[in-house]
């Protein structure tokens, strides 16, 4: 037998989720259950003798380790390069133009986004492949029918690769090349959007920013764009230093699990007039202005509906598309501009095959993501700079920009509603009677609300025309408002349902509404409709985004 050929027993269980395969560390530390799920990758690719792979990660616990299991890994399957992010980093956004500048095969990423980190957090294994993006589902199911029946991987015997020097090192006959990981993203970003103006504008005494690294993977990136490129004082940057259980804290930008970043934000003495923060892995961003939050959705669209004011942009998109339960905020911007917005599964592969093809230059979903066709992940760093290139040109507030947008297109209020860790089967049930109510629900009134359509969304991809189903609950009803319901596809522990509450409201004079009271009978209706109480017996959801 082959000495680098080893014994294994196949996993059940490793069947990729929205964004590759999640699990706590303990898990990912088990015996072979990662070597089990990176040998399943190696044997569902083509091509890989001899290639080019893209390595790194959002620095999380278990990433060092992981790496050098993956590099003896990757030379005992013959693959002939690989371009190591420096001390294992690479932002999730990065390693996406990495592939794609390199013209790599793909690239494994490893990380679990903005799940906790720690050796009691998650870890996460991604593959992406030659576009730079999340691996397809054609893909992701070879990968997880090879993981059932996996009996043996391949490795190189034990060694250590020095991954923290820039450099070239041999491993086996494989080249280990390690690069820096910021630079070639920086300068991406620099070529995306006018630095100049923003250098301007972080310079102006009228002007101040904070941006949340949130201990997580864009601390050396923001710390070189923000304040090398663009002269941001460090002081501005904080949580800047990655840490590999993210400081404790929950590395999501939103406006629970950024609480620094909140209360400077909410800070009725002096706040900064623009703050962002991204998540561990740097591909989702928040937006904040001085007392004030923009929703992910209406970020999308505004960032559509300005995109001339961008260098890269100027000649304007090609067209729009956002995840199912995004609000349809980016729909009107679309509809104005006269180009196509398509409706996706939730999850950023979706775009691959519409960015890919030309059909659409700007992509985001709800759950603080939004990119475009530079690279084919969303980009935390690129919506943060973004919007700071917005407010250079337009010389305005946040608010003012988002108020002004709301008056030209109207207000999408919009609210996601999660319950948690609920046991799996309880959330199969919720899901089970949504689907069993399907043909009863068209027609019915509830007070102002009558219920025009309901189905379960099935997208056929308009490039390739593979069908993908049962993408989630939509209700919608026919004054344009909808609830969208549908169970995560990241977490790591039970089951989470996601209900999505959006309503229209055109009228300039209500735009200034609290926005759970606001959808109070869309909430209400939401619950019955779902039966949620009486299936999990949870009388309010674990959090409000
Ligand atoms: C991932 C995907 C996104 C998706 C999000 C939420 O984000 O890349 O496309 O919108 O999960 O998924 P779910 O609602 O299934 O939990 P990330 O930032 O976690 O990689």
């Amino acid at each position: 037998m082959d000495s680098n050929l080893k014994r294994t027993q196949p996993f059940k269980d490793q069947q990729p989720g929205t964004s590759g395969l999640r699990k706590s560390v303990k898990y990912f530390k088990a015996e072979n259950y990662l070597q089990n799920f990176i040998q399943s990758i190696f044997n569902s690719l083509e091509d890989l003798e001899g290639s080019t792979l893209v390595l790194g990660g959002d620095g999380r616990f278990f990433n060092r380790e992981a790496i050098q299991i993956i590099l003896r890994m990757a030379a005992a399957n013959g693959v002939g390069e690989v371009l190591l992010g420096q001390a294992g980093i690479l932002s999730t956004p990065a390693a996406s133009h990495v592939i794609r500048k390199y013209k790599a095969l793909g690239g494994i990423l490893l990380t679990a986004s903005h799940n906790p980190g720690g050796p009691d957090g998650d870890f996460g294994v991604k593959f992406n492949i030659s576009n730079g993006g999340p691996a397809p589902e054609k893909l992701t199911d070879a990968i997880f029918e090879e993981s059932k029946q996996l009996k043996e991987y391949k490795i190189e015997k034990a060694q250590v690769t020095p991954i923290d020097q820039l450099g070239s090192f041999k491993l086996a006959e494989m080249n280990i090349k390690v690069i820096d990981p910021v630079i070639d993203y920086a300068d991406l970003m620099e070529s995306t959007f006018d630095f100049p103006a923003i250098k301007e504008l972080i310079a102006s005494a009228d002007f101040s920013m904070c941006y949340d690294a949130m201990s997580a993977v864009t601390g050396p990136y923001a710390t070189e764009i923000l304040g090398s490129r663009l002269g941001l004082d460090t002081n501005a940057i904080i949580n800047t230093q990655p840490l590999m259980n993210f400081g404790g804290r929950h590395p999501d930008p939103n406006l629970s699990t950024a609480k620094q970043l909140v209360s400077k934000m909410y800070d009725k003495k002096g706040a900064p007039n623009f703050g962002a923060a991204s998540d561990g892995d740097g591909d989702r961003h928040m937006i904040l202005g001085d007392y004030f939050f923009v929703n992910p959705s209406d970020s999308l669209a505004i960032l559509a509906a300005n995109a001339q004011v961008i260098p890269a942009y100027e000649e304007g998109i090609k067209g729009i598309a956002r995840s199912m339960p995004t609000s349809q905020a980016a729909d009107k911007v679309a509809e104005k501009l006269g180009i196509p917005c398509f409706e996706t599964p939730t999850g950023w592969k979706f775009f691959g095959n519409l960015l890919d093809n030309d059909q659409i230059t700007f992509c985001g979903e709800e759950s603080f993501g939004g990119g475009a066709n530079h690279i084919r992940e969303k980009d935390g760093l690129w919506a943060v700079l973004f919007w700071l290139n917005l407010i250079a040109v337009k010389q305005d507030s946040v608010e003012n920009i988002v108020r002004k947008h709301w008056a030209e297109y109207g207000r999408n209020y919009y609210s996601r509603h999660d319950y948690e860790r609920l046991p799996n089967k309880d959330a199969d049930n919720v899901m089970r009677h949504l689907k069993s109510s399907l043909t009863l629900l068209p027609g019915m009134q509830f007070d102002t609300l009558r219920i025009d359509k309901a189905d379960d969304f099935t997208y056929i991809d308009p490039i390739d025309n593979s069908i993908s189903e049962n993408q989630g609950i939509r209700i919608i009803f026919d004054n344009g408002s909808r609830i969208i319901y549908r169970l995560s596809g990241t977490g790591t522990e039970g089951a989470t349902l996601r209900i999505y509450i959006e309503r229209f409201e055109g009228d300039i004079e209500k735009h200034d509404l609290d926005i759970q009271e606001t959808l109070t009978d869309l909430i209400q209706l939401s619950v019955k409709l779902a039966k949620v109480v009486e299936l999990t017996g949870k009388s309010k959801p674990s959090a409000i985004v």
